[in-house]
């Protein structure tokens, strides 16, 4: 049952055996043990009447995983398979995540098991006013702010703040990634995929490695982190030629139209497949027709990867296929989307992997900036967030790279991510005691 949570434990646990065997210290204050057990977890009750007036119940989740750092911070996923495993998984890679910003953050996640897929608006307020008459009683902008994740954008945290403001009448900046008009940052639905673009650019450079201008990029997902990972190398002049949804995969070797795409997944809220109704050169292959135990979209030849969809979304054939056609590095916008046998062979094969807990990190840093201009009631202008986003991915990734050199794993950023955030989130569980 907590398959996928022990995943992310076991990956973190891996990296930090030189640190443990060196330094007692953590084991004297058991920060293992107090680590890889949430602060507290609240599971509740949704009800609501559909567009037909009948009953329908789900179950709310918030999972507030450590707040040594700061105030837990993480977003909300709604999805049908969304339950405690996942929702652990994801809080707990979130306070390492956090951490590495430099930011004052701790980690959580929430969500819920409804599917706001194919529902009417007014279904979707219903539903996010139902969750938030029970959220509330549990975040708070010095508490825990929650942001958007898979299924939930600007439109449900539009309702669920709007409902927030009905209930305690307070105008708090208790929620991230908020409609400009009404307290918004600028950049933000932007945030997480120009942050993986910008490491990955950075990356780059670190390693003395070939720039990202005129290579080809795959990316998967054509969701919020997806389809900004796809506009953000056109300006390296790169060219991106894949994406895909839950149904399909779209390959189209001039490059993605991503106004095109923004209209079919932001606006229509449709399937992928609309794509060739109008760019009708673009390939479009089914699900259903992927090759045996592989993905198509990571049967693309490119120089570049982008997973940005879901966990597990990368497999052993998949990277090995990867390999195979060429691709010199894979950066992660989704959350753990490579499985573990994926990622030992980028790292035997030794293809740059950025890890989603330092690629995608500036999704949740921007959601920071969000707090800061809500706490001060002043607004930063683009060139401000976009600059201080750059920054921020560039701090990461030198880190990350002088940490893997310093603990003698040169080029493995899975190992440097670990160490490197995990010391920051240790000392403070050590200074604040038990
Ligand atoms: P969205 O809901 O906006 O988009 C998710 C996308 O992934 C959709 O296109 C969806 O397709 C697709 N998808 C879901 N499952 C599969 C699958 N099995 N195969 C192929 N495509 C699939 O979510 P986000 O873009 O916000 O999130 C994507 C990933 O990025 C998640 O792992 C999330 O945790 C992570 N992330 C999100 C951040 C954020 O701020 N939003 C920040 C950092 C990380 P369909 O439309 O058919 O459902
Ligand atoms: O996985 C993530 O970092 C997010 N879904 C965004 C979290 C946030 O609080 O902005």
């Amino acid at each position: 049952m907590d398959e996928i949570f022990f995943q992310a434990v076991f990956e973190v646990l891996d990296s930090l055996e030189p640190i443990l065997r060196s330094d007692k210290i953590y084991e004297e204050m058991g920060i293992l043990e107090r680590l890889v057990v949430p602060d507290r977890e609240f599971k509740f009750k949704v009800t609501r009447l559909d567009d037909t007036n009948k009953v329908r119940v789900n179950t709310g989740y918030r999972v507030q995983f450590n707040n040594s750092l700061g105030p837990y911070k993480g977003g909300l996923r709604f999805h049908p398979s969304v339950n405690t495993s996942i929702l652990k998984f994801l809080g707990f890679e979130q306070i390492f995540k956090n951490s590495l910003t430099g930011l004052m953050m701790g980690g959580a996640k929430g969500g819920s098991d409804f599917d706001p897929k194919g529902k009417s608006n007014a279904e979707v307020l219903k539903f996010c006013r139902a969750y938030m008459m029970e959220l509330h009683k549990y975040i708070g902008a010095r508490v825990d702010i929650p942001a958007g994740d898979i299924g939930v954008g600007a439109r449900e945290i539009g309702y669920l703040f709007g409902e927030y403001k009905k209930i305690t009448s307070r105008y708090d900046g208790i929620i991230t990634g908020k409609p400009y008009m009404f307290g918004g940052s600028l950049l933000r639905p932007e945030a997480t995929g120009y942050g993986v673009v910008y490491f990955a650019d950075e990356l780059l450079r670190f390693e003395n490695k070939e720039p990202l201008k005129d290579k080809v990029c795959c990316v998967s997902g054509s969701g919020n982190v997806a389809i900004y990972t796809i506009e953000k190398p056109q300006s390296f002049g790169a060219i991106v030629v894949s994406c895909s949804d839950s149904k399909g995969t779209i390959y189209d070797s001039r490059g993605l139209d991503v106004n095109l795409l923004k209209e079919i997944k932001f606006n229509k809220r449709t399937s992928l497949e609309e794509y060739i109704k109008t760019h009708t050169s673009a390939i479009y292959t089914k699900v259903e027709d992927y090759p045996s135990g592989a993905h198509e979209v990571w049967t693309i030849s490119c120089y570049a990867a982008f997973p940005c969809a879901t966990q597990n979304e990368l497999n052993v054939n998949d990277a090995k296929n990867l390999i195979e056609n060429g691709c010199q590095m894979v950066v992660e916008g989704a959350n753990m989307p490579s499985t573990s046998e994926a990622i030992e062979q980028f790292l035997k094969e030794k293809i740059t992997f950025a890890p989603a807990k330092v690629a995608n990190a500036g999704g949740v840093a921007v959601s920071n900036f969000e707090m800061t201009q809500n706490a001060s009631l002043q607004r930063w202008d683009m060139d401000k967030v976009d600059e201080t986003l750059r920054t921020t991915m560039r701090q990461i990734c030198k880190r990350v790279y002088l940490t893997s050199k310093d603990y003698g794993v040169d080029g493995n950023y899975v190992d440097g991510a670990n160490i490197a955030t995990f010391k920051r989130v240790a000392e403070a569980m050590i200074a604040e005691g038990i």
